[in-house]
């Protein structure tokens, strides 16, 4: 039987999250010990850990079938490769910067500047998209220290928390655009990569739905029930338990994560007492 080969970075932002995330799909795999290949003692699957970078290019070589990346690196890289499906991790922006003092108005600041980056393919794209005549400098690394040292008048680089920006006297003036980490995979799977693919992207639809979503437990009586599960987004009709306590019951339910603290008071309001929110491990709709 063949096995999916999936590219993973060695080293880096994405490395520890692209394993947690692979763990919690089930998928075992010996301890890494810098080793470049890792095969699955439980999922036919064979795991290599590259730089990013090339991750792109080996996809589409099909060296690897699938792989993780960040959007940018996979826009960036113009392979002809398959967005499957975004991961939620690792989140930033892809974003122009200029020094602080700047009287920055509008892009057409950017017309007849240099502007240093490693993402040369989406920046040109951008200000040929607005009409803006740039000189693109492209550096690999350090892109943040580029107009201190006169090599360039602003970066487009990723920003997250922003304070590399901040720390390097610039300011952040446009948002090119966001990103996080994605599943890539060749376009060219044969049947047996591809329902072996089906069937990772099950696991991994199952471990970030059960992220999105919480176990709510609460007790209220018996008359207050018919409101509290109105007030619940719940996926199916929540479940309810009598209490050894005459006239009260328990209710079970599953609702998102970002809805729990609006509804939390409304809740209480209407009779639930002894709210349990608790993790859910894995979840299948
Ligand atoms: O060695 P290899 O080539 O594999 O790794 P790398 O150094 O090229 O990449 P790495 O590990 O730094 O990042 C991998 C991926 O993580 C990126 O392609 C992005 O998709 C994503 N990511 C998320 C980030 C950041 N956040 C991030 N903050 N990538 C880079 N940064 C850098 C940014 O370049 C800048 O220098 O962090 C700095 C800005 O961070 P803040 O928090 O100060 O704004
Ligand atoms: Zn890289």
């Amino acid at each position: 039987m063949s096995k999916l080969k999936i590219a993973i970075q060695k080293k880096g932002r994405l490395s520890e999250k692209s394993l947690q995330l692979l763990e919690e799909c089930g998928i075992k795999f010996p301890n890494g010990g810098g080793k470049l290949v890792a095969t699955s003692t439980n999922f036919p699957i064979e795991i290599l850990f590259l730089r990013d970078d090339d991750i792109p290019q080996y996809v589409e070589q099909q060296v690897a079938d699938i792989g993780i990346v960040g959007e940018n690196v996979l826009i960036e890289s113009q392979k002809k490769i398959k967005p499957v499906q975004q991961l939620g991790f690792s989140s930033c922006r892809l974003s122009l910067a200029v020094p602080k003092e700047t009287n920055y108005t509008d892009l057409s600041y950017f017309n007849g500047k240099k502007v240093a980056t490693s993402y040369p393919n989406i920046l040109s794209d951008y200000f040929q998209k607005n009409n803006i005549e740039a000189t693109i400098e492209i550096i690999s690394g350090s892109v943040e220290i580029a107009p201190g040292i006169g090599l360039a008048n602003a970066i487009c680089d990723i920003v997250s928390s922003g304070s590399t920006l901040f720390s390097n006297g610039l300011k952040e003036v446009e948002k090119i655009f966001s990103s996080q980490a994605i599943l890539i995979a060749s376009q060219n799977l044969d049947l047996e990569k591809q329902s072996l693919l089906n069937k990772l992207l099950f696991r991994i639809n199952a471990v970030r739905k059960a992220k999105e979503n919480k176990y709510i437990l609460l007790n209220a009586p018996n008359n207050c029930l018919e409101k509290i599960t109105q007030i619940l987004p719940g996926v199916n009709s929540p479940t309810i338990l009598p209490l050894a306590q005459k006239g009260w019951s328990s209710l079970h339910s599953v609702i998102s994560e970002d809805k729990f603290w609006d509804i939390i008071d409304e809740l209480r309001e209407a009779g639930a007492e002894g709210i349990l929110v608790v993790p859910i491990e894995k979840f299948i709709a």
